[in-house]
């Protein structure tokens, strides 16, 4: 997969080339290219913004040096990702989704947002998604393509090293994974719970099951309510 990333502060998305996604990146598996927005400026100051039609408070995000950048940056096959806390929250779903593409181009917007027509241009010849990441607000779309980028590298065939992990992720089933126990079987005084250590598969799996399904109901009962009604059986619906 190629991600391309359109950002005034290249520096802030280092970390993309740490850890996980530094070892796909020296695979191949992966290849990402930062560019700095201010190489498309066209004045003495660089500048990328400008105060808002309308009035009010900030600044805007200047479409001419936005529309030269993503023509130059953006591949024929590009889905283009602009991260915004006034776009669509970013689900495991959309991960998945963005996992499928060849080109990825995120377009890190700072201060009140980019020319609105920037997006509607870009949607004249590509796929176009305005992504939240929550509903709380960052300074700048760099962090949410951080986030956005190890949730859609993760399940990048060979990434992880065992992908039965991305399987038995939260979410996949649509539940909060439960609680994990590894060695001693008493820390300070707290025992592992007796099922894990019986040897009995089943038991062990109805026990996950059920402790993913209470921690659900306390944490995220919106999650509970939005299963489709025939994926719990008889066991689940008791707990
Ligand atoms: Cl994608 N950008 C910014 N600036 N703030 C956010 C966000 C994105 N998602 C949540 N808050």
């Amino acid at each position: 997969m190629r991600i391309d990333v359109v950002t005034i502060f290249p520096e802030y998305l280092a970390p993309l080339r740490t850890a996980l996604l530094g070892k796909a990146i020296e695979r191949g598996l992966l290849d990402i290219a930062v560019h700095d927005l201010r190489d498309w400026t066209y004045d003495v100051h660089r500048a990328v913004d400008d105060s808002p039609y309308g009035g009010g408070p900030g600044m805007v995000m200047k479409p001419q040096v936005w529309g030269e950048a993503l023509d130059a940056v953006c591949p024929s096959d590009a889905r283009l990702i602009v991260p915004t806390p006034a776009g669509r929250p970013f689900t495991q779903r959309m991960a998945h989704e963005f996992a499928a593409e060849r080109s990825l181009v995120f377009a890190c917007g700072r201060y009140e947002g980019i020319d609105q027509r920037v997006i509607a241009d870009a949607e004249r010849r590509m796929r176009v998604d305005e992504v939240s990441i929550g509903d709380y607000v960052l300074v700048g779309g760099e962090v949410a393509v951080l986030t956005m980028v190890e949730a859609v590298a993760r399940l990048l065939p060979g990434v992880l090293g065992n992908p039965v992990s991305a399987e038995q992720d939260s979410f996949s089933d649509g539940l909060l994974e439960g609680p994990s126990y590894t060695r001693p079987e008493v820390w300070r005084e707290l025992p592992v719970p007796d099922v894990l250590r019986s040897g009995n598969h089943a038991a062990v799996d109805r026990w996950r099951r059920d402790r993913a399904l209470e921690r659900t109901y306390r944490r995220r009962p919106d999650l509970l309510a939005a299963l489709p009604t025939d994926t719990l059986d008889k066991h689940d619906r008791a707990v």
